[in-house]
């Protein structure tokens, strides 16, 4: 459940300003995991809002020929579909920066009537990010309902840290509402700058002790170019990362959580589903947009016996 964002990749690196290509493609973390879960076999359903216009209709297109079960995705007529820009290789030259025209979008306008307690407390597993609680107050009660519906139905949680400063009033004030909802979640995605904004502390040993001290089952955190680390109460598991050429560092950490959490559904061990995950994110920000280089199970293994 989350935002589905319309996003302009710049098609040339440097300042937007002297940007006059964009490519458009479908994104928005939460939507892009759903697709990566679908790539690899199975099935999943997206929670969002989408305009009445032509970026959502685009949206809805696309998810429907991925396969993603879009009975949940409403139309609202009174808002636009968010969307957002790409800034590649400016002013940090692997760094990518998004710049949001989202504010009042209809994505922001997710609310506890969007959560159908029923489908949701059919699922396997359920996942959102802290992207979706920032959005605004309606959003953050739909977020809570669907986490409390998912606890309450025995549906695993699944939950990516994604804090996006501008998202939030304060930094303070994401801490304050995320902490809690973590305290519910089975698998926690996040990396080394969001855990220690939300638990104060530096390194990835206090890190991992401090969310598995919380209640949360699996914890990973992701380390970009250093790879990741999983760690649950009984076992720790390490992947290197993948050396690519990186065209857009964007969307890597929701095709490591979509292949991370598939590959945990088909009952591989924590070990794999970690380098699994790690080839996902690496094959990801190979070219422009999230979501056309995620990869199917086959796509992984070919990277893993080559
Ligand atoms: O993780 C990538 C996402 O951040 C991107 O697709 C945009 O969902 C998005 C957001 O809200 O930042």
């Amino acid at each position: 459940m989350g935002e589905s964002l319309i996003q302009f990749n710049a098609l040339t690196r440097g300042p937007l300003r002297h940007v006059t290509l964009f490519e458009r493609h479908v994104a928005g973390a939460e939507t892009t995991v759903a697709v990566c879960v679908r790539r690899q076999g199975l099935t999943s359903g997206l929670i969002t809002r989408v305009g009445d216009d032509e970026f959502g209709k685009c949206i809805i297109s696309w998810v429907r020929g991925e396969g993603v079960d879009d009975s949940q995705i409403r139309i609202d007529p009174e808002a636009p579909t968010g969307i957002y820009f790409v800034q590649r290789g400016f002013p940090v030259p692997s760094k990518s920066r998004m710049v949001y025209y989202r504010r009042g979008s209809a994505g922001s306008r997710l609310s506890p009537s969007d959560v159908d307690p029923q489908y949701l407390g059919a699922a396997k597993i359920f996942h959102t990010t802290g992207i979706t609680p920032a959005l605004s107050e309606t959003a953050l009660a739909a977020t809570r309902k669907a986490v409390e519906t998912a606890a309450a139905n025995d549906v695993l949680i699944s939950f990516d840290t994604n804090i996006r400063p501008v998202l939030w009033k304060s930094l303070d004030r994401a801490v304050d509402t995320l902490l809690p909802m973590i305290e519910k979640v089975d698998i926690l995605f996040t990396d080394p700058t969001d855990a220690s904004l939300l638990l104060g502390v530096n390194s990835v040993d206090e890190m991992l002790k401090g969310f598995l001290g919380l209640g949360v089952d699996t914890v990973i955190l992701k380390m970009g170019e250093h790879g990741a680390i999983a760690a649950t109460s009984s076992e720790r598991a390490s992947a290197n990362a993948m050396p690519v050429y990186v065209e857009d560092p964007i969307g890597a950490g929701d095709a490591f959580a979509g292949t991370f959490i598939a590959s945990r559904l088909k009952g591989r061990s924590l070990n794999e589903s970690l380098v699994r995950a790690v080839i996902a994110g690496s094959l990801v920000v190979t070219v422009r947009g999230d979501e056309e280089a995620l990869p199917s199970d086959d796509d992984i293994d070919a990277n893993i016996h080559k």
